[in-house]
């Protein structure tokens, strides 16, 4: 999509500091980070919210879980523990609508999340 901010990422248009790419998807780190450890992993195909991934995309979407899953671990996470997080529209607090996993390390997180 020819205005989305993540798919000029994809595209190379946007810089980003990548750290795995596949053929279907992308892992970089947020530009503002909330947490040590603050990764997006989005899929290549544009996504715009939750809500329209579609049962074609079942498989991706389990891919992007697995790719976060596996940073974290790489990172020295897996026994501290993570957060993996998918803001949908405003009162979550979406602002970029092309679906990211926000990958969260590093610090103790609060629940209920703010
Ligand atoms: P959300 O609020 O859930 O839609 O998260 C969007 C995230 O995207 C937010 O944490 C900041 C990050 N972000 C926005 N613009 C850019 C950008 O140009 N580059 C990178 N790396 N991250 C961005």
């Amino acid at each position: 999509m020819t205005d989305c901010l993540f798919c000029k990422i994809v595209q190379r248009k946007l810089p980003a500091r990548i750290v795995h790419e596949d053929e279907k998807a992308l892992a970089f780190e947020d530009v503002n980070p909330q947490a040590p450890l603050h990764v997006l992993v989005i899929p290549k195909k544009h996504i715009s919210t939750s809500l329209e991934a579609a049962p074609d995309d079942n498989e991706l979407i389990g891919h992007l879980l697995r790719i976060a899953a596996g940073i974290a671990r790489e990172r020295g996470f897996a026994e501290r523990g993570f957060r993996l997080v998918m803001n949908t529209n405003p009162e979550a607090g979406q602002t970029v609508y092309h679906i990211h996993l926000h990958l969260l390390g590093g610090r103790k997180m609060h629940w209920p999340p703010g």
